[in-house]
């Protein structure tokens, strides 16, 4: 009884990971959605999970369950993707883990064991959220959300976080270096820019003032830091705003690290805005030129990519996230967002088609009297078409 079970636990894991996943019943020009999430948390291998010996588990049961697999880091390296993923316990505490597959799409296939980054702060409760940048200084740097508990305030709920910077060469030996420093004392969905500007390392950043309000924070900033060991910025421009009646309304913040185009960079971010039924998060695009990536060159309409279907439910509702794309030497781009942060999906396009999109699609007039001229411009110049006039 006890090996079959354990034994069925196995082939079950292995034929998920062995299922093909194939373009989703959905079109828009813009990106493919894929039928199947990519990593869940059925994807986390069973002996994570299952004590395996008869002795001390009589029942097999799960000692260790896990509830969700989400927002990853993205990288491709020598002709294999690979995810830092947040995999969460059902003690609410995540923790980061390398998956790899060879086609980007399905496979994913966790390493043995997951990253043990080095224990450097008691006071520090949980981690989430790793963005990976290779640099050109040859590091790889995983920056993630480090959070703790408000020392000062009384309200359980109220915490502190801060970006945490990791580096490795090979995903498996991780230095931790110093918590980036800030004006503001929050910060969360800090990235940084894989090149120096002006020889120093460039991190976009969201100042905020509250752990879950931006209050005056302005949105997505852009900060320089003159060392990467000893990260410290102290004047951060905000490079995509904050705006009424948006996407971005509630906050903003950066998302996968940005892709390099002959047309400028392209930052993959995330809007929020608040609803009666809670924080809807939405990915959006802008792009910032290359001789200088804090301008703002360009900044598509409304959102790039929300939850769809069943993307819509899970342990936060209504939630897309990105932190993460990797972007193969043909220009095919892989883009890893999480639905409601419970599970992982790829929508995968071209550098060619974020270009377009980014540089073709009109800006929001942010007035619906003007959205509707918008439209109707649109409409007049298809009818036209379609008379073959
Ligand atoms: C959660 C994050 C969330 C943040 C703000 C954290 O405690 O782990 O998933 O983004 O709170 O709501
Ligand atoms: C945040 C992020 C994510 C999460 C999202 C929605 O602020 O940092 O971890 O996906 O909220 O809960």
């Amino acid at each position: 009884m006890f090996t079959e079970k354990k034994q069925e636990i196995f082939d079950r894991y292995e034929a998920l990971l062995a299922k093909k996943n194939e373009p989703a019943d959905f079109y828009n020009g813009i990106f493919t959605r894929y039928r199947d999430p990519v990593l869940t948390a059925a994807h986390v291998p069973p002996f994570w999970k299952y004590d395996f010996d008869e002795k001390t588990n009589p029942f097999l049961m799960e000692r260790l369950g896990v509830n969700a697999v989400f927002n990853a880091g993205a990288l491709w390296r020598d002709g294999k993707f690979y995810l830092v993923a947040r995999v969460e316990g059902m003690d609410r505490k995540s923790f980061f883990a390398v998956a790899e597959s060879e086609s980007g799409v399905d496979g994913f296939r966790f390493w043995d064991k997951p990253v043990q980054l080095p224990d450097v702060c008691a006071e520090e409760t949980n981690v989430y959220d790793m963005r990976l940048t290779e640099h050109e200084d040859g590091w790889i740097y995983g920056v993630f959300c480090s959070e703790r508990k408000d020392p000062a305030s009384s309200d359980l709920s109220a915490a502190i976080a801060r970006a945490g910077i990791v580096r490795t060469k090979d995903l498996k030996t991780w230095e931790r270096l110093e918590n980036l420093q800030t004006v503001s004392p929050q910060q969360r969905n800090v990235v940084l820019h894989p090149e120096f500007v002006d020889g120093k390392y460039a991190f976009y950043t969201r100042p905020q003032d509250g752990f879950i309000e931006t209050g005056s924070g302005g949105g997505v900033c852009f900060g320089l830091s003159e060392s990467i060991e000893h990260a410290k910025i102290s004047e951060e421009k905000v490079i995509s705003p904050r705006r009424y009646h948006t996407i971005t309304e509630s906050k903003n913040g950066a998302g996968a690290v940005p892709i390099k185009t002959e047309r400028g960079w392209i930052h993959i971010a995330h809007g929020v805005r608040n609803t009666a039924a809670g924080l809807r998060y939405v990915l959006y695009v802008f792009a910032t030129a290359l001789d200088d990536p804090s301008r703002l060159i360009a900044s598509p309409s409304g959102y790039f990519l929300a939850p769809w279907g069943e993307e819509r439910v899970g342990d936060v509702s209504n939630v897309a996230f990105s932190n993460g794309a990797a972007v193969t030497p043909g220009g095919d781009v892989y883009l890893y967002y999480a639905s409601s942060d419970t599970r992982l999906h790829v929508a995968a396009t071209t550098v060619e088609q974020l270009v377009d999109y980014t540089f073709h699609t009109p800006q929001d007039p942010l007035r619906s009297a003007d959205c509707v001229k918008q439209r109707v411009a649109l409409i007049e110049k298809n009818l036209r078409l379609m008379r073959g006039e």
